[in-house]
């Protein structure tokens, strides 16, 4: 057994096998001989002990219980063919995976509201949104069990942190980057036995409001401020201490009640529909992004289309709005709603509440284009158009659509989750792979650079794009998402994601703290351009590199296996690696300059 564990795990580092052999070690020693009780003989199968949920939507409810249990529970195959008539059209509810409360956590977040700086670093990293800041009012937090504090800046309020303990993964990447109070931080992981209880309070809080005042006076576009917004991507299927997913549901906060995502295949189709379990969600107003998955080849064209489709919808009822505008008999207010939704007819942010204006005014007005526009009004306000996939997709198989929407010039968000392989089918070499990095298909370390594929969408000049590294710096992320939603073209964000595939030897829980290392040492470059920004359209947002490449190469298996098994080849494209960065960093200053003033 221990050899076939170190020809199976060897690739990993020595760690991984000597894990495995005191496991097999324990297996052999620790037997332990436990009497069955005569009673057990003749025991009956009293068959499946399914729970059923309740709640006020009645679609998910429904769904849950007549599906989602069954299924989970192995016994999808003895459901009949009548159990799916609700979803002949392939739709199924969001919110489900919200039910399962998989409870998976050997350890959970514990908070010492006295060390809590309250700046929200804990939610904005977990990966499963499985803790989260809460504004309440003194009457809301009342029924807290656990401890609060006056939420700084606004004493109104109430601050506490929920964690959904039942949710948690225990990756322990919130408590990794809480920064606390002098040296004492705010969340320590104990175990989830232990905490059960603290789910009450969570599952209170979700119940409450989210406070507009509270999120408009730090910023939604902030770190601080997005965490104080519900997050519409919840309790993933992802993995524990995932890089994907932190930026998935970032940008839920931002946009997630106006937004469609076209999702290719790969990790993020799978944490973001892991069938029959939903982790999209949607708000109290009933809004929620709206997801499909296509096909790994095609996906950017998907996503396009379902942009063409709306913009051909709201085309057609731009021109009801500007009959309804110019008729005789339109009242000043009705008037006024129809202008104010053509001015923003366009922006995103705004056209959403002018949409709720026009709906309200031409409400139960007595002529064909009113009704029609009221018919309609699910497709009024303007979407945020998002395509999501992991660099499998982005850079390889997926690329010539990627291109070709990029080129179109239209209003649409590429987000590529660039793990450098394909991690949902265990790691094998993409485009994305740096040199020397050990994957499926490069078993000897890779030996062509990374593509720079934000060159090549730079190249047309009027793409937005920006790489990021969220651990890095917080700040940078949201901003680049932002603007990048913001840009009234395509858009290109492409986001470091550790993934297990990398053998990160500090573990998962340091997933933040290797994308922070990761820019320090210059293997990766955070930067933002921007062709709608006035001046300085080009921002290099990283520091000239201080940190240790080739340390950082060796604190993650992918590169270490190599240099374990064949230490020379290892020296050299280690050295090549290094090279390629410094050339790219290089390359980036030199854009700073160019694009000064332009
Ligand atoms: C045309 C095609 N080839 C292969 C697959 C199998 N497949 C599904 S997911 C996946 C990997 C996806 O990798 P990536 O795009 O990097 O996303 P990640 O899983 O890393 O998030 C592959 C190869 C497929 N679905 N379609
Ligand atoms: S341990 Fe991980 S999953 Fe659990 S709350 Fe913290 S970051 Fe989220
Ligand atoms: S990261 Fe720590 S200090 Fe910051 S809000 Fe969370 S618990 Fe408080
Ligand atoms: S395999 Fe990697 S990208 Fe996929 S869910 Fe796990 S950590 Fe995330």
């Amino acid at each position: 057994m221990k050899a076939a564990a170190q020809k199976t795990y060897g690739r990993k580092g020595e760690d991984v096998v000597k894990k495995n052999w005191a496991a097999i070690d324990a297996g052999a020693t620790g037997v332990v001989k436990v009497e069955v009780p005569e009673s057990w003989k003749n025991c009956v199968d009293e068959g499946l002990d399914y729970k059923t949920v309740s709640g006020d939507r009645k679609d998910v409810v429904d769904f849950v219980n007549n599906i989602q249990t069954k299924v989970s529970a192995q016994e999808g195959n003895n459901l009949p063919v009548s159990a799916f008539k609700e979803y002949v059209d392939g739709n199924t509810p969001s919110g489900s995976a919200a039910f399962e409360k998989r409870g998976i956590a050997v350890d959970v977040p514990v908070w010492n509201s006295e060390n809590c700086i309250q700046c929200n670093f804990c939610s904005y990293v977990c990966p499963h949104a499985a803790i989260r800041p809460v504004a309440m009012t003194e009457e809301e937090a009342a029924k807290v069990e656990g401890a609060t504090l006056p939420l700084t800046g606004m004493p109104q309020y109430k601050f506490t942190i929920a964690v959904s303990a039942l949710d948690c993964t225990g990756c322990g990447s919130c408590a990794n980057v809480c920064p606390g109070k002098k040296g004492e931080k705010a969340l320590t992981m104990d175990k989830l036995d232990k905490h059960l209880d603290e789910q009450k309070t969570f599952d209170y809080t979700v119940t409450l409001p989210i406070k507009e005042d509270v999120v408009a006076k730090f910023k939604e576009t902030t770190v601080k401020g997005s965490q104080f917004k519900q997050p519409l991507l919840e309790f993933s299927g992802a993995c524990a201490g995932c890089g994907e997913t932190p930026y998935a549901k970032l940008i839920t906060q931002l946009f997630g009640d106006r937004m469609y995502i076209a999702n290719a295949t790969g990790c993020s189709s799978i944490w973001g529909n892991s069938s029959p379990s939903t982790p999209y969600t949607m708000n109290k107003a009933g809004k929620g992004p709206a997801w499909d998955n296509s096909l790994f080849e095609d996906n950017a064209e998907f996503g396009y289309g379902m942009l063409l489709a709306q913009n051909a919808i709201r085309d057609g009822l731009k021109g009801k709005v500007e009959a309804v505008m110019a008729a005789e008999q339109a009242t000043d207010e009705v008037k006024a709603a129809c202008k104010e939704w053509l001015d923003t007819y366009g922006i995103g942010a705004l056209n959403g509440a002018a949409t709720d204006k026009l709906v309200e005014a031409l409400d139960g007005i007595d002529c064909p284009n009113c009704k029609d526009i009221v018919k309609n009004k699910d497709f009024l306000a303007k979407k945020s158009q998002w395509v999501f996939g992991g660099d499998g997709w982005a850079y390889d198989i997926g690329f010539g659509g990627v291109d070709h929407v990029l080129a179109s010039g239209k209003d649409i968000n590429i987000m590529v989750y660039d793990t450098e392989v394909y991690s949902n089918t265990g790691g094998q070499s993409s485009k994305a792979t740096p040199t020397g990095a050990v994957a499926q298909f490069a078993a000897g370390g890779k030996e062509t650079k990374k593509k720079d594929m934000a060159s090549i969408a730079m190249s047309y000049g009027y793409v937005y794009v920006a790489q990021i590294s969220m651990g890095a710096d917080y700040a940078q992320t949201v901003k680049a998402i932002a603007e990048a939603e913001a840009y009234p073209g395509p858009s290109l964000v492409i986001a470091y994601a550790p993934c297990i595939n990398h053998g990160i030897k500090k573990g998962m829980d340091k997933a933040q703290t290797e994308e922070k290392l990761a820019v320090e040492c210059g293997y990766w470059h955070n930067f933002r351009y921007n062709p709608a920004a006035e001046d300085k359209k080009f921002t290099l947002d990283s520091k000239a590199p201080t940190g240790d490449y080739q340390a950082f190469l060796k604190g993650e298996n992918r590169y270490a296996s190599l240099a374990k098994f064949n230490p020379e080849r290892a020296a050299e494209l280690f050295a090549k690696a290094e090279k390629n960065s410094k050339d790219e960093y290089d390359h980036l200053k030199k854009l700073v300059t160019l694009y000064a003033g332009k």
